[in-house]
């Protein structure tokens, strides 16, 4: 009876929104925005930000993210600071932050930026980047201050619901009321940048509410919550189920010897031989091959080990065969040390199911069974957290683009994924034409989870983006850049899935312009 009576209140309110008259389209001084009235949110503060004195910010890195360090971001670019939370339901609390250029520098458009994990840190790096080009940009918290282990979960199911997908529907609604109170009009393109759970966030925009955007940024999508966590947490048990004393433990130092193996098999197939698996589903390289003659050495790995490493390498499967999750790629062996090297499994897929599925702080991941936990999982919780659906038709009519891309070396989720929903989505738009125009896959060789590896792992995909839906113009290829200490060593192209960056056989390897997007047949 509560909850009637409380959406009987929502539609009463609604319908007065409704009919109430549209705000005024004059524009706003910054200051003044902290007293503009948003149905369900609250703006905090509203300040000009006046370069040369800078704005600093602490970003206190992301943990369970290697190689993301803490760093303060300066920001030098003068902008109005809009600071607010939305509180949908009485245990929500929504923070996020706009970002609203000077008339003189918006280009009219908006921009939203993602999360990583279920971290509740709002996406500050990648603010900046937007206001740098000229965007009013907004990111959240989504809807928790809290780190990278999921106990915020625990007991807060609306919090759940934040977090899965009305954390960033409610930041875009809100955000473009702020863009439009400061400028007099409403941005006249909205985009979607994110990556891993900023990609599962860009994919269920596209999907749930599919006018809410105009152009996404998928990268690296975390779409399929309950599997790839089931993936995570099947890799960290493999390795990890006995203890780093166990026969299967496979120590960091041995990562490296895996990984010279794997190149020494199938780096040289794409024509290149630079350290950079450009096609690992077609590298068959079998972990035997190095097992020890004799006695263990840091050289060689035990029979045990081996089987680990083939375990890893085949993904998590039910127990009739068929596959939960994708396994990790040859090529990428260096970066698994946080997922299985331990000594505690990784951090994310473990609290997903402590916190999240079993709902029990003492939940222990050695008692992991895969087939059942996922299944539990999928019950669940599925329908909630998950952003699998391959109906973007609606997206697609209102002319909506999607760049996805995702790193062949992904050490947090198997770059498999994005290939597996890439092709449900050409299955259910009917065939590869009608999903090439709306939607592209960029497979990135050698990138680690979003960024960094050994291969070129920088690339502009937000001005492809712009490009495709501005300018009618496609991604044909992007061109990705890799460098050493600030300088670029090598340029590439990325192709559209299922094409490859093919070398034309002369000229630099190093230089972009020497390959050509083709289908490969190495
Ligand atoms: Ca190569």
């Amino acid at each position: 009876m509560g909850h009637r009576f409380v959406l009987i209140l929502c539609f009463v309110l609604l319908a007065s929104f409704a009919i109430a008259p549209a705000p005024a389209a004059a524009q706003q001084s910054c200051d003044s925005l902290a007293s503009l009235k948003i149905p369900n949110a609250t703006i905090t503060s509203a300040t000009a930000i006046d370069p040369p004195q800078d704005l600093v910010i602490h970003i206190p890195g992301l943990p369970g993210y290697p190689g993301i360090p803490a760093s303060d971001l300066h920001v030098t670019v003068p902008f109005c600071r809009v600071i607010a939370f939305s509180a949908p339901t009485s245990d929500s609390h929504i923070s996020f932050e706009v970002w609203l250029p000077l008339a003189a520098s918006w280009n009219g458009k908006f921009e939203a930026v993602g999360n990583g994990g279920f971290i509740g840190q709002i996406g500050y790096v990648d603010l900046a980047a937007a206001l740098k080009r000229g965007y009013a940009t907004a990111g959240s918290d989504t809807g928790h201050a809290s780190g990278n282990d999921e106990s915020w979960a625990l007991g807060h199911p609306e919090k759940l619901v934040d977090w899965s997908y009305r954390a960033v529907h409610e930041m875009t609604v809100d955000s473009k009321l702020i863009v439009k109170a400061f400028s007099g009009s409403a941005p006249k393109l909205s985009y979607w940048k994110g990556c891993s759970t900023g990609g599962k966030q860009g994919l269920t925009e596209a999907h749930r509410y599919p006018d809410e955007y105009d152009g996404i940024i998928a990268g690296a999508p975390a779409n399929y919550i309950t599997h790839l966590q089931a993936g995570s947490e099947y890799a960290s048990w493999v390795a990890l189920k006995d203890g780093s004393s166990g026969a299967g433990y496979i120590p960091r130092e041995k990562l490296a010897v895996i990984h010279t193996a794997a190149l020494a098999a199938c780096d040289a197939k794409d024509g290149v031989a630079d350290g950079v698996i450009d096609e690992p589903r077609r590298c068959h390289f079998d972990p035997k091959t190095i097992e020890c003659k004799g006695a263990d050495t840091p050289t060689c790995l035990t029979a045990p080990q081996v089987e680990t490493v083939r375990q890893i390498y085949a993904g998590a499967k039910f127990a009739d065969g068929k596959q939960i999750f994708p396994g990790f790629e040859p090529g990428s062996e260096t970066l698994w040390g946080g997922m299985i090297s331990g000594p505690e499994p990784f951090s994310i897929g473990t609290g997903f199911f402590k916190y999240m599925v079993f709902e029990d702080p003492n939940w222990d991941f050695r008692t992991f069974n895969v087939d059942r936990d996922t299944r539990i999982a999928d019950k669940k919780l599925g329908a909630l957290v998950n952003a699998i659906d391959p109906d973007l038709k609606e997206f697609k009519a209102r002319g909506g683009k999607i760049i996805m891309y995702h790193g062949w070396a992904d050490w947090g989720i198997a770059p498999g994924n994005s290939i597996n929903y890439y092709e449900s989505v050409v299955g259910a738009m009917g065939g590869e034409a009608r999903t090439g125009d709306f939607l592209r896959l960029f497979m990135v060789p050698g990138m680690g989870h979003c960024r960094g590896g050994a291969g070129p792992d920088t690339f502009d995909s937000l001005g492809a983006l712009e490009q495709w839906r501005e300018h009618a113009t496609p991604p044909a290829q992007i061109i990705a850049s890799h460098s050493t200490s600030g300088k670029v060593d090598t340029t590439r192209p990325l192709c559209p899935y299922p094409q490859a960056a093919i070398y034309k056989g002369t000229g630099d390897t190093h230089d972009a312009a020497n390959f050509a997007c083709g289908n490969p047949t190495w």
